[in-house]
């Protein structure tokens, strides 16, 4: 029978690889009605050649990927082509952050059968029991598809409002295991010996009108009870002796009555844990629920401060409840109680002249200075503004006006320049010059010489004294410009940026 599924997660990083929650999820809906394999590209030597004899085998119906925006393009997007081309019996079906949001380029290739728009939990059980009695084109009545219908138009169903996470299927680890083993997911990093990526919420109930979650989620969100995520983090303790957890949550601290009943489970289990939150709210939480989440092992939060301006806040909208004051006021907060803030920030925005967008660009390098100065163990991430295309919104119609658009192909997403947008770091915006994409870049490697980053537990010791001494006068005095013997500091020790290569290091 030509009913076996292939779940593939493209390759996302060179080293330190995560456990692939989102094929994982998408394999527990599955599991027990399909035969299914997971193909992980992060551990494969030739993924490719591996599918193709899969699909070669005659027992393969589906080719199935995850494909979030950046790295995982370079091969989600080629091999699709080549199974689309030399198999064409075999039904693609593509799911995640890239194939929701970009869902028009990924029909229009001709390569993407059907996209699954946000969680599949459900939709993609019932897409395979629909494309099984041979019904592909009448698809409507599955929520979070998208489709070509009988006449070819594209499709977008309905939205499903967020599941209970407690109702859903266990992740299937023992069937991943059979692939890869689930020990050498779990890794080294600045918090501890054994770390697990585990996700235990979906969505968020926020609309910042930068964010690429927004247009899937609608603002909602829904997370797993404490219980049930401590009875899984315990399974890891008591297996794979774990000491360390990444939340991979979007927005891991919505809900305070979870975090603390969560923090009080794991309040002895000597576990240390890392998460995203928004100042906002976790600003609402007492000095009492912090101090416990403290003691619980939560060790550094990642918060999206955005910018200090008020004013630039509210066209991310981000303001009202969040300002620079509370910024400032967090960082302080942070520091009493000993968890570190680990602060984005978001450059570049768009502004109604040149000199206006460079302006904004040297007040926030100063704030993010004046944050460094309230608490010098804040980490500072610094991003370029990428559009995402939450269609509807102010933003997004400022954004069309100032001359930028999305590519048209899939083949230009793999271009070198349109990685690098997704990556945050090249944002090809009109209204950025590249004397401010220089200010930006050569201000962060100051910053990172002066200030390096914890999670590089590498550099410690002597390496650390050098590269700040090499970065102070840099720093104190503001001139930015060619960091040249910074940068072959860096270089020598591999310095490594969370923001691109997350929070596993060697
Ligand atoms: C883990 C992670 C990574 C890992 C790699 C993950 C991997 N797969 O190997 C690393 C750290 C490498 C990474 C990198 C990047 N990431 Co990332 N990452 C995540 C994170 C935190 C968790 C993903 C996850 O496991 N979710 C859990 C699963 C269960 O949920 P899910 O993925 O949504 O899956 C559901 C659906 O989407 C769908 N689905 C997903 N895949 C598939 C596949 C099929 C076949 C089907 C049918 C359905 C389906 O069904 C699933 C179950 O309901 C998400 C945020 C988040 N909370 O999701 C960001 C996120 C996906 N990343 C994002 C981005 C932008 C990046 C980067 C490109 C840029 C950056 N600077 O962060 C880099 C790329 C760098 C690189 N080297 O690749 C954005 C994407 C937003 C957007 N604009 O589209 C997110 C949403 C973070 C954010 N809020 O900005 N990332
Ligand atoms: S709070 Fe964070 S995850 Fe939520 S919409 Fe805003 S940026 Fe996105």
């Amino acid at each position: 029978m030509k009913n076996k599924i292939i779940i593939f997660n493209p390759q996302s990083a060179n080293s330190k690889h995560r456990i692939p929650n989102s094929i994982l999820q998408i394999g527990a809906s599955v599991h027990g009605h399909h035969d299914y394999i997971l193909v992980d590209g992060n551990l494969e030597k030739d993924p490719l050649e591996k599918i193709i004899n899969l699909v070669k085998s005659g027992e393969y119906g589906y080719f199935c990927s995850s494909v979030m925006p950046g790295p995982q393009l370079r091969q989600a997007i080629p091999f699709t082509k080549k199974i689309k081309e030399d198999f064409p019996e075999i039904t693609t079906i593509w799911g995640g952050y890239f194939a929701s949001n970009q869902y028009q380029v990924c029909m229009d290739s001709g390569v993407v059968d059907y996209i699954i728009n946000g969680p599949g939990d459900v939709a993609f059980p019932t897409l395979i029991k629909e494309l099984e009695k041979g019904n592909t084109t009448e698809l409507s009545n599955i929520k979070n598809v998208i489709y070509r219908d009988a006449t070819g138009t594209v499709q977008k169903t309905a939205k499903e409002p967020l599941l209970d996470q407690d109702a859903l299927a266990p992740l299937p680890y023992q069937h991943l295991d059979k692939f890869y083993s689930v020990k050498n997911y779990l890794a080294k990093t600045f918090m501890g010996g054994t770390t697990l990526s585990y996700h235990s919420s979906m969505g968020c109930p926020f609309s910042c009108s930068f964010c690429g979650i927004v247009p899937i989620f609608n603002a909602s969100w829904k997370g797993k009870s404490a219980e049930g995520m401590y009875s899984d983090i315990k399974y890891f303790k008591d297996h794979y002796g774990i000491d360390a957890i990444e939340f991979h949550d979007n927005n891991f601290f919505t809900s305070k009555k979870r975090v603390v009943e969560f923090s009080k489970l794991i309040l002895n289990d000597n576990i240390k844990f890392w998460g995203e939150g928004r100042i906002d709210t976790i600003n609402k939480y007492s000095d009492e629920d912090l101090i416990l989440m403290k003691n619980a092992g939560c060790t550094m939060i990642f918060l999206g401060a955005e910018t200090g301006n008020d004013e630039v806040l509210k066209q991310m909208n981000k303001g009202g409840t969040q300002s620079g004051q509370m910024i400032r006021d967090f960082a302080a907060r942070m520091k009493k109680v000993g968890i570190i803030p680990e602060m984005s920030f978001v450059l570049g925005m768009p502004a109604d002249t040149e000199e206006q967008v460079y302006k904004q660009i040297l007040w926030d390098i100063n704030f993010i200075k004046e944050i460094k100065e309230i608490n010098p163990d804040t980490e500072i991430i610094i991003y370029l503004y990428s559009p995402t295309p939450t269609e509807g919104s102010d933003l997004y119609q400022q954004i069309l006006d100032a001359g930028f658009s999305f590519p048209s192909t899939l083949e230009e997403w793999i271009s070198p320049s349109w990685e690098n947008f997704d990556l945050r770091k090249n944002p090809l915006t009109p209204w950025l010059k590249p004397y401010m994409i220089d200010i930006i870049k050569d201000f962060e490697t100051v910053l990172n010489g002066k200030y390096p980053t914890v999670s590089d537990f590498r550099i410690k010791g002597y390496k650390k004294s050098l590269l700040q001494l090499a970065s102070n006068w840099r720093y104190k005095t503001g001139f930015y410009k060619l960091p040249y013997e910074i940068k072959v500091l860096h270089k020598i020790w591999k310095y490594r940026q969370p923001e691109i290569e997350g929070f596993y290091s060697e």
